[in-house]
C-alpha cells in the first residue's frame, strides 16, 4: 500500500531490502557499525567489504543517530546506517530513540540530496521491539518528515514478512485516518 503526503510517496512493500534500487538504502546497525545478523548481515553480504571498510573508518554510530557509506555492489547507492534501540519494556526511552534513528536517516538523505530510500523494520528483529509499535512512530515519524518538504519524493518500508507487513498496512491506515482528519 501506499499514499501521497505532500510531494513525498509513502510506500509499503514485502522483500528483500538488499534487492531495492532506491538512492539509499538503511542498515539497522550496531553501536560498533561491526557487522551482525538479521538485515545488517544481508546487507554487509551483498554490498561487499567495501561497505564494512568505510564503516570501520567512521568507527561507531551512538544510537538513534545515522551514518552514510557508499552502497559497494548494491543497486542503492549509498547505505545509511542507523542504530535503532534494544527494547527493555519500553521505559528507557525506546520511542524518541527509535523516532530519532528514522528521522536522522531522512535527515542524512535530505542532506545528500537523495530523492528516495528504503528502511527495513527497525529494531523489530534482534532488538525485540513491538511490531505495531514501532511501525506506528516509523510511519509517524515518516509522515511528519513529509510535511517538511525535504526533497525526498519516495520512501519505502521493506519488511521481511507477510505479518510484518500486514502489521505496518494496519498501522499505516490508522495514521492516515488521522492525518487526513486533521489530527
Ligand atoms: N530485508 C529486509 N528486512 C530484513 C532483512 C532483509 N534482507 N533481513 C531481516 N530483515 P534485525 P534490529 C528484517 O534483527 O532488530 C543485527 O545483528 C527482520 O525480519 O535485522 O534493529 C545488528 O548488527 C526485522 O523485521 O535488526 C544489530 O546488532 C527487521 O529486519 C541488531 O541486529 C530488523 O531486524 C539490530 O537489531
Amino acid at each position: 500500500m501506499e499514499a501521497k503526503i505532500n510531494e513525498t510517496l509513502i510506500a509499503l512493500a514485502c522483500g528483500d531490502i538488499t534487492e531495492e534500487s532506491t538512492a539509499a538504502i538503511v542498515n539497522a546497525a550496531n553501536a560498533r557499525l561491526a557487522g551482525g545478523a538479521g538485515v545488517d548481515g544481508a546487507i554487509h553480504r551483498a554490498g561487499g567489504l567495501a561497505i564494512m571498510k568505510e564503516c570501520r573508518k567512521i568507527g561507531s554510530c551512538p544510537t538513534g543517530q545515522a551514518v552514510i557509506t557508499s552502497g559497494g555492489n548494491l543497486k542503492a547507492r549509498y547505505v545509511i546506517h542507523t542504530v535503532g534501540p534494544i527494547y527493555r519494556g519500553g521505559l528507557k526511552d525506546e520511542a524518541r530513540l527509535l523516532q530519532c534513528a528514522y528521522r536522522e536517516s531522512l535527515r542524512l538523505a535530505s542532506e545528500n540530496s537523495l530523492q528516495s530510500i528504503s528502511f527495513p523494520a527497525i529494531s523489530c528483529g534482534v532488538y525485540g521491539y513491538p511490531i505495531a509499535e514501532a511501525a506506528r512512530l516509523a510511519l509517524q515519524t515518516c509522515i511528519e518528515f513529509a510535511g517538511e518538504n525535504t526533497g525526498i519524493e519516495l520512501i519505502r518500508h521493506i519488511l521481511f514478512d507477510r505479518r510484518t507487513y500486514e502489521i505496518f498496512s494496519i498501522e499505516f491506515k490508522k495514521l492516515l485516518f488521522n492525518h487526513n482528519n486533521g489530527d
